[in-house]
């Protein structure tokens, strides 16, 4: 299975560690096509911002669903959601409960997505077992 995995960068980059132990666990059932989000290194390139939109696109196209960390609000993180439901990419959500601010309407009234709420990592990762077991 290829996933793309979606997480805050410029939006704000506080839950890079979430990220990563989600991506390491993902591994389990295949390909994580975007590993970069969940390394605390991560910094601009040389990388033009249209390569960067062109390359994560065309991995987008290829993934077989979208699980993305959605509890810092990213621009870029949104955008992708709606990519993958053009798409028609399976696609989770996950929303940790100790944000303070609610999750945007746009993610968690869309029938068309799954949108989780979740406390502790072990919550999140047996979300992540349900999803992918129905896929
Ligand atoms: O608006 P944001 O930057 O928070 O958007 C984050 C989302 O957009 C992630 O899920 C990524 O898939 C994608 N994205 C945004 N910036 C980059 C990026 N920057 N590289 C790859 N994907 C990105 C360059 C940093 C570095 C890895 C060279």
């Amino acid at each position: 299975m290829k996933i793309y995995f979606a997480g805050s960068i410029r939006g704000g980059r506080d839950d890079w560690k979430l990220y990563a132990q989600m991506i390491d666990y993902l591994k389990k059932y295949g390909v994580v096509l975007t590993e970069f989000v969940g390394i605390s290194s991560i910094s601009e390139t040389n990388l033009s911002d249209a390569k960067i939109y062109e390359r994560d696109m065309a991995l987008l196209q290829g993934a077989d669903v979208l699980i993305a960390e959605v509890s810092t609000p990213s621009l870029g993180v949104g955008y992708e959601i709606g990519k993958a439901e053009e798409f028609n990419k399976p696609i989770l959500c996950l929303y940790r409960k100790t944000t303070e601010k609610r999750l945007s309407a746009m993610i968690a009234g869309n029938t068309k997505l799954k949108s989780e709420y979740y406390s502790t990592i072990e919550e999140a990762l047996q979300l992540i077992d349900e999803f992918v077991s129905t896929r």
